[in-house]
């Protein structure tokens, strides 16, 4: 109970952060894209993760004032590197089954991005491949506005969820992300690889991208090349940091 009132404060008592972890081209090394990662900075407590308080944000309906800040902060973020004149690579923030549920998101997305005046193709939204199967026909008809302004989306854990494929190919969606869980196990288990080679091959009859998330090991990395699968995320490259550390290490 504390700790609900304490969050419904937290961004009025400026105790959330927003971290950024690289997406990275396997081959090249180079960075393609960024993911912004909600922090909670209790006073007491220290750093929250969000699997301890994202779950609360989503009963008390938090999570849309809070969402709605990741992603000002993370556009905000990349106009500064822009007009810093580095190079800036697109990203992804996180949108929760109740926000995109919300009727008037797209709305409310677009509003920020033109008060923002920011760039479209720069920005990435990243939906649980769970989230995306609830109301279908809202899902589609949201995903396609986004498409239509310029927004890509990507399916987050996939693999989790069990979407039908003919789902998945009625959705316009630009990018799996193929679920940790599988890619923890790649190179040891043989049906986690073959899951993901399988996720590899139907996202290319798709022409989707695919990142592998949880990346930790050059092993990992090795398979991964061998699969064609040359977009990951994990602690191999780097975990989550601020826009600071993001600043001086990548751009
Ligand atoms: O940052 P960390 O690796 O601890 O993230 C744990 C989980 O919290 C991940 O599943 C991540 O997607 C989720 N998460 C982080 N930021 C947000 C956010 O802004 N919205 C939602 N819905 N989930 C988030
Ligand atoms: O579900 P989502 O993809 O949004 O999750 C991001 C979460 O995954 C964050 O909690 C982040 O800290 C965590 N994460 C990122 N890279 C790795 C990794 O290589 N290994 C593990 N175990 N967790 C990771
Ligand atoms: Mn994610
Ligand atoms: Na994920």
């Amino acid at each position: 109970i504390i700790l609900e009132n304490d969050l419904e404060q937290s961004l009025d008592n400026d105790q959330i952060r927003l971290f950024y972890q690289p997406k990275i081209d396997i081959r090249s090394g180079e960075i393609v894209g960024l993911e912004a990662l909600v922090r909670w900075q209790h006073p007491l407590l220290g750093m929250i993760p969000p699997l301890e308080f994202i779950p609360l944000a989503e009963k008390s309906g938090f999570i849309i004032p809070l969402e709605q800040w990741v992603l000002r902060t993370a556009c905000a973020q990349v106009k500064t590197w822009e007009q810093e004149g580095r190079q800036v690579v697109p990203v992804a923030v996180n949108v929760s089954q109740i926000h995109l549920m919300k009727p008037d998101i797209f709305q409310s997305i677009m509003s920020t991005i033109h008060e923002l005046d920011f760039d479209t193709q720069l920005l990435e939204l990243e939906i649980t491949e769970s989230a995306m199967m609830h109301n279908e026909d809202h899902v589609i008809s949201i995903l396609n506005d986004l498409r239509r302004a310029g927004i890509s989306v990507s399916m987050d854990d996939f693999g989790t969820g069990y979407s039908s494929l003919s789902y998945l190919q009625s959705l316009p969606i630009g990018c799996l992300k193929i679920d940790r869980s599988f890619v923890r196990k790649i190179t040891t288990d043989t049906d986690s690889r073959a899951i993901a080679e399988m996720i590899i091959s139907m996202a290319k009859q798709l022409g989707l991208t695919i990142v592998a998330e949880g990346v930790e090991t050059e092993e990992q990395v090795a398979l991964l090349k061998e699969i064609q699968c040359y977009n990951a995320q994990g602690f191999y490259y780097s975990k989550p940091v601020s826009a600071d550390e993001i600043t001086s290490i990548y751009l």
